[in-house]
């Protein structure tokens, strides 16, 4: 973006929005049997029926993508997912939660706040044709390179609509965790020339590719706004396929030299009824 630098230019206005892409907020909550065993019939129904209509993807005034899931093993019972250009309208789902009949029963376990991105290593179509004529070998007068850096053009704008206002896919398993590129001595990402960081993303990126259909991932970005760098959300086909595009990356230089990561969750992927039936909420 061309901004005037001179010291008369009108900075833009502030806002909380961002100017490119959405807030992205995973929630994490824990049953406190406890708390439910409290409730009487009649607020348990009035809890139940508040909780489904807030968790209502649809419902006016519902942030722009919610997705809720159930999750295995002992770290969370329940799972939200909130993407909203608006950081107040999906902590207005938080607040919600906490706030109805439900909210003593819903023990907040874990957060991850990241928005998202296009990343620095998504090649534009000039380093695209670039890769083809390094990589391949492929000839800038070959009709079969035009039609690739055409193929790539067209794709684009619509890979980077997804990267930042993305659909959420309906496969039925999840996975979130997230993740830091490390700073050791020995080992440290930020050291690295763009050059290098480039091509192990495109090493990364190649492995990724063969996950197509099977395992769709988003990426969204956290330095500064959580205690990682990124959160990576995975939705899976199957369930085999997450353990497996998981395992098949850590063998990538930029997971096996440079990456660490946070607790893992795996979900399934409910209505809010579902998962409150689940529940046995
Ligand atoms: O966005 C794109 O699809 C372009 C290529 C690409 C980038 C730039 C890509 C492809 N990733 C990118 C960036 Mn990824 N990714 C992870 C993990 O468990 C691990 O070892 C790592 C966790 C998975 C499973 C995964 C999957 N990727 C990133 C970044 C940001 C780095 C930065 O900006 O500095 C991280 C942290 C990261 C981590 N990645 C893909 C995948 C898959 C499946 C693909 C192929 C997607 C496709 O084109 O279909």
């Amino acid at each position: 973006m061309n901004r005037p630098t001179h010291s008369h230019a009108p900075l833009p206005d502030p806002t909380s929005k961002l100017v490119e892409g959405w807030h992205c907020l995973h929630l994490y909550y824990r049953v406190d049997q406890m708390a439910l065993n409290q409730l009487s019939p009649s607020e348990l129904a009035e809890g139940r029926e508040a909780l489904v209509h807030l968790l209502d993807p649809e419902r006016p005034g519902a942030p722009a993508r919610l997705q809720t899931s159930v999750v295995s093993g002992h770290k969370a019972d329940l799972g939200l997912m909130i993407m909203d250009s608006d950081p107040l309208l999906i902590d207005g789902v938080r607040q919600a939660i906490r706030a109805s009949r439900l909210g003593t029963v819903l023990q907040p376990s874990y957060s991850f706040v990241s928005i998202t991105e296009v990343s620095e290593y998504v090649p534009t179509v000039e380093q695209y044709g670039d890769k083809l004529q390094r990589s391949e070998g492929m000839k800038t007068d070959d009709p079969a390179y035009t039609a690739k850096l055409n193929a790539y053009g067209q794709r684009l704008p619509m890979m980077n609509r997804q990267r930042l206002c993305p659909d959420f896919p309906s496969w039925p398993v999840t996975c979130f965790y997230p993740m830091n590129k490390i700073r050791h001595p020995l080992a440290n990402w930020y050291m690295e020339p763009f050059s290098s960081r480039s091509a192990m993303m495109s090493e990364h990126a190649t492995s990724g590719i063969k996950f197509a259909g099977r395992v769709s991932q988003l990426i969204t970005a956290s330095t500064g706004y959580d205690d990682w760098e990124w959160g990576v959300t995975l939705w899976g086909r199957n369930p085999e396929s997450i353990k497996e595009i998981v395992y098949t990356m850590r063998f990538d230089t930029a997971s096996a030299k440079y990456a660490e990561f946070g607790p893992f969750y795996i979900s399934y992927l409910k209505t809010p009824v579902e998962a409150l039936d689940h529940l046995q909420i």
